[in-house]
């Protein structure tokens, strides 16, 4: 692909061969007329979605397909996904049809807005109506509750996998298994702004979750550890000059 590629459209998937091929199509339709490639980093899944989307490129010819020889987990394959872009601008989104790629363009245009902080580096997706069971609404609530106050992210919803970021940005961060819940705490850290906005959330229409309640507060009580430590060992220049 010779010419220069803006938008970078980041999708990991596990195990999700019943909706990738209609989200990968949506996304293409989504970002029509734009000058933008979209990236699947399928994470060793043991059913069809790998051989599904390597028969999309046909179709497609924005679509890359980058796989991982063991699974990783989420964090590592969106980190995959950035590592091998093209753009400086990033789009991360579920690869499980619940984040809503029409959100995409939107959240594009409040980065690009004339007046954007010149330290912005991400636009947060903030799923105001979450299509998921009930027990992971209330436990997500109280987690984001509990991490917002001890962190001072200002993020309702801090996992939301929808967001616009600068990729930059995102390879400057420390890499552990479960970071992309931490983004707006992390870049904040490294001095940069972050916005939110509101988006859309689906129920999951095929497959099922990878995650469960226990294993998900597990991680989060660890991992809420880990963040603070890291905010609290980080010291600001406020700027750097070449003198
Ligand atoms: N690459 C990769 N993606 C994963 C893994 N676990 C989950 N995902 C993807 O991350 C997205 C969110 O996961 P999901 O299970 O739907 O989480 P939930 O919406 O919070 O229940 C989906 O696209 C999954 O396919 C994993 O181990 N590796
Ligand atoms: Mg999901």
């Amino acid at each position: 692909m010779g010419q220069a590629v803006e938008l970078s459209v980041i999708a990991p998937v596990f195990n999700e061969a019943g909706g990738v091929v209609a989200l990968a199509r949506e996304i293409c339709a989504a970002l029509e007329g734009r000058s933008f490639e979209v990236i699947f980093v399928d994470d060793a899944s043991g059913d069809e979605t790998r051989a599904l989307l390597t028969g999309l490129r046909r179709d497609l010819p924005q679509l890359r397909l980058v796989g991982h020889r063991r699974n990783a987990g989420q964090s590592r394959a969106i980190r995959s996904g950035i590592l091998a872009a093209r753009a400086p601008l990033i789009a991360t989104l579920d690869g499980d049809g619940q984040n809503d790629p029409a959100d995409i363009p939107r959240l594009l245009q409040r980065f690009l807005r004339a007046d954007a902080p010149h330290a912005l580096a991400m636009v947060a997706g903030q799923r105001t109506k979450r299509a998921d069971p009930q027990i992971k609404r209330l436990t997500s609530r109280v987690a984001n509750g509990v991490r917002r106050a001890i962190l001072g992210d200002g993020a309702a919803d801090s996992a939301c996998g929808l967001r616009v970021m600068r990729r930059d940005a995102f390879l400057q961060l420390p890499y552990f298994d479960h970071m992309h819940r931490y983004l707006p705490a992390l870049l904040r850290r490294d001095g940069w702004a972050i916005e939110f906005c509101e988006v859309n959330h689906r129920s999951r229409q095929h497959g099922q979750s990878k995650y469960d309640t226990l294993g998900r507060l597990r991680a989060s009580v660890r991992d809420l550890l880990g963040v603070m430590w890291l905010v609290s060992r980080a010291r600001d220049p406020i700027g750097i000059d070449e003198l």
